[in-house]
């Protein structure tokens, strides 16, 4: 990944730079609470943590237009905060509880927000990627100038369906983000065990889509690179491929038991590479915040979060009535 740029080279006004920090903060306090109600049996189920990547969906967040959709994997309580959904409404899904977005019954991978287009939450691997596709075309045929922002990872990246899709994306044209999440991991296979072409966005080219890599790990970089896909797809001239450069702290999922990569490598990357961290120090240096402001935000942040997770246990589970409801559409 490229070396990080000096803080007081950013050019970027302290607003932008205030809410990137509160939304990214937001993720990493609520995915840490997450983590600690799985550890004490109040979640149950599959969780996979974003924590370490949260540049990637503010960032893209950051070059959204309203109305514009998106989609994602099983890593995606993230994806949701960041398009503005309910923290009380995700961690009350997540620990099964009527309140929570799917009436408890989904859980942490098949959320939906019809409200802020958010269309899921897919626990099969790449399965959302075809599905974005369709999101797009149903933009496009309704002749509106909505963008769908299609997310998954590197491991994603080697399924014979992406590559379907990306076919008919660029042959019709759609208004399609291919966002690929490369934490350099799917489970415990890295990119290199998998691939002999690991520069993953280059594979579009076959199929005449353009793209590039981003480093995920500088929110102001995947914005300024979503503002360059997000115009292209407005402009009618199909889909974009973003690659975005990333890391995860944690484990696949709770149950990882992280052999397949040293602690040492996992601390250089949150010493040096924090993207948190690096929006911390574009404040301080350009003297947009004071070290107390940036503690009052944690700690208002930390609020929002433990206020979620009352709510989450507060919240009844749901009904037996509920057993049959929402399986068909219409029932
Ligand atoms: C079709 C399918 N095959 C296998 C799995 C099991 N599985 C879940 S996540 C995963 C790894 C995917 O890695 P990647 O696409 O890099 O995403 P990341 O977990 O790193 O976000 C696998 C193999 C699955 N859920 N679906
Ligand atoms: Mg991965």
């Amino acid at each position: 990944m490229a070396a990080r740029k000096p803080a007081k080279q950013a050019n970027v006004s302290k607003d932008e730079l205030l809410a990137y920090y509160r939304d990214m903060l937001l993720i990493r306090r609520f995915e840490e609470k997450a983590g600690q109600l799985y550890g004490m049996g109040l979640i149950g189920g599959f969780c996979h943590l974003y924590i370490g990547q949260e540049a990637v969906v503010v960032g893209l967040e950051a070059a959204a237009d309203e109305g514009d959709k998106r989609v994602t994997s099983y890593r995606d309580h993230g994806h949701m905060l960041a398009c503005g959904m309910d923290p009380k409404g995700v961690m009350a899904e997540l620990t099964g509880r009527e309140g929570g977005y799917s009436k408890g019954k989904g859980g942490s991978m098949h959320m939906f927000s019809k409200e802020k287009h958010f269309y899921g939450g897919h626990g099969i691997v790449g399965a959302q990627v075809p599905i974005g596709a369709g999101l797009a075309f149903s933009d496009k045929y309704r002749g509106t100038d909505r963008v769908t922002f299609t997310y998954f990872g590197d491991g994603a990246a080697n399924q014979g369906q992406v590559y379907e899709t990306y076919n008919m994306a660029e042959l019709w044209d759609l208004p399609v983000v291919f966002v690929i999440e490369n934490n350099q991991y799917a489970m415990g296979t890295s990119v290199k065990r998998s691939t002999k072409s690991p520069s993953l966005w280059e594979r579009g080219a076959a199929y005449g889509i353009e793209g590039e890599e981003v480093d995920g790990m500088d929110v102001l970089a995947v914005k300024a690179a979503g503002e360059k896909a997000v115009a292209h797809c407005r402009a009618g001239n199909g889909p974009y491929i973003l690659e975005v450069k990333t890391y995860r702290y944690r484990g696949h999922s709770m149950s990882d038991p992280a052999k397949y990569r040293t602690r040492e490598e996992v601390q250089k990357m949150r010493e040096e590479r924090d993207a948190i961290e690096h929006v911390r120090q574009l404040l301080l240096t350009g003297n947009h915040a004071s070290e107390d402001e940036l503690k009052a935000i944690d700690k208002e942040i930390k609020d929002t979060v433990n206020e979620a997770a009352d709510f989450s246990r507060e919240s009844p589970e749901p009904s037996v009535d509920e057993l049959y409801t929402d399986i068909y559409a219409g029932a």
